[in-house]
């Protein structure tokens, strides 16, 4: 009786031990950047803090649309990246919760922007330019004259080389779309997508497919961020990016809370963290050249400069706006979505 008693109590105090070895808690988060980074992040996260990371990786117009979805039995904590429209979109309908972050005053002046103009309901957390990355030695190859402008882009020798992606499930497919319309009207940004149509071989699911797939020689050209585009030639490929002559949009690649998040104090805690200038330094490990929003982090010196870049005034409260998101994806369904390749 004895023995069975004392066996009992090594039993339970074994199983104590292996408790305290285990996280404390959990954080379900969905990561809308590269896939690598989103690796690299967790992984820094769990060493540091006693809790672990279910991630799932999506992009950013499918972590919006999970997020809505689940808006009545939410399933997800926190929202880690993607760009910053889908967020601000997320933040008007009510879906993100307010969060006052202390490492707010930490922050380049664009990020603090995005979480005041959004009722502190988001943040940013990188910014980056919109362009595209071109297989010089398929250019060479063919002949083709290096595009430095979106004009470029509707040369009919291009025929079947370009990718970009689909701007419902990209972010960053539907930062063109509102970049293109903000330089042209709307109007005359549909009329050069349906010209450009013709030299499109596929609209991808992810915003970066495009250039990951001229960087291995499968199409010629990819519309993509331009730091996504850097990576590839960071890989060793032959991709040389370019900054489009008439001016281009960028992201302000954010993070939010959302509302009613089961674990809402690890959610604050990843959020608190990923803001510290040391994680953000670390991003140019995972090949991630953003810029990043801690204004004491290190700058990649791949990353491409916004002072080097003609950038167009990029409003993000009209083309974040719920009703204007939806009446410009619906538009590009109908005129370059149905008649697609
Ligand atoms: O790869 C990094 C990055 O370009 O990915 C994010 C992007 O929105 C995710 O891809 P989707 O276009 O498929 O949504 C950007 O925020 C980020 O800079």
């Amino acid at each position: 009786m004895r023995l069975k008693l004392l066996s009992t109590l090594l039993f339970a105090g074994a199983s104590l031990a292996a408790g305290s070895a285990m996280a404390a808690g959990e954080l379900n988060l969905i990561c809308a950047a590269d896939v690598v980074i989103c690796e690299q992040m967790k992984g820094d996260f769990e060493k540091a803090h006693d809790i672990k990371v279910n991630m799932v990786r999506m992009s950013s117009g499918e972590a919006y649309a999970k997020i809505r979805a689940e808006a009545r039995n939410p399933k997800t904590d926190l929202w880690w990246a993607g760009t910053g429209d889908p967020h601000l979109q997320a933040a008007s309908e009510g879906l993100s919760a307010e969060y006052k972050s202390p490492m707010l005053d930490q922050l380049q002046d664009w990020a603090r922007k995005q979480a005041e103009s959004s009722g502190f309901r988001t943040v940013g957390v990188y910014a980056g330019a919109l362009g595209w990355g071109y297989n010089t030695e398929i250019f060479k190859r063919k002949g083709y004259k290096e595009p430095t402008c979106w004009a470029d882009l509707l040369a009919p020798e291009l025929k079947g080389e370009i990718q970009i992606a689909n701007p419902n499930s990209s972010g960053t497919a539907y930062t063109a779309l509102a970049s293109l319309v903000q330089i042209m009207g709307e109007d005359k940004a549909f009329e050069y997508l349906k010209s450009l149509n013709a030299n499109i071989s596929q609209y991808t699911k992810s915003g970066s497919a495009p250039v990951k797939a001229a960087a291995r020689g499968e199409t010629g050209l990819g519309i993509v961020f331009m730091h996504d585009a850097v990576a590839q030639t960071a890989e060793g490929f032959p991709v040389k990016t370019i900054a489009p002559c008439e001016g281009t949009g960028y992201e302000i690649g954010s993070m939010s809370i959302v509302k009613g998040a089961r674990n809402m104090a690890n959610a604050k805690t990843w959020y608190d963290w990923s803001l510290e200038p040391d994680v953000q330094s670390r991003m140019k490990d995972a090949k991630s050249f953003q810029l990043p929003s801690n204004k004491s982090a290190e700058i990649p010196k791949e990353a491409p400069r916004f002072e080097d870049i003609k950038l167009i005034d990029y409003d993000f409260k009209t083309y974040g706006d719920s009703d204007r998101r939806k009446a410009l994806l619906e538009r590009w369904d109908r005129e370059i979505g149905a008649v697609a390749n």
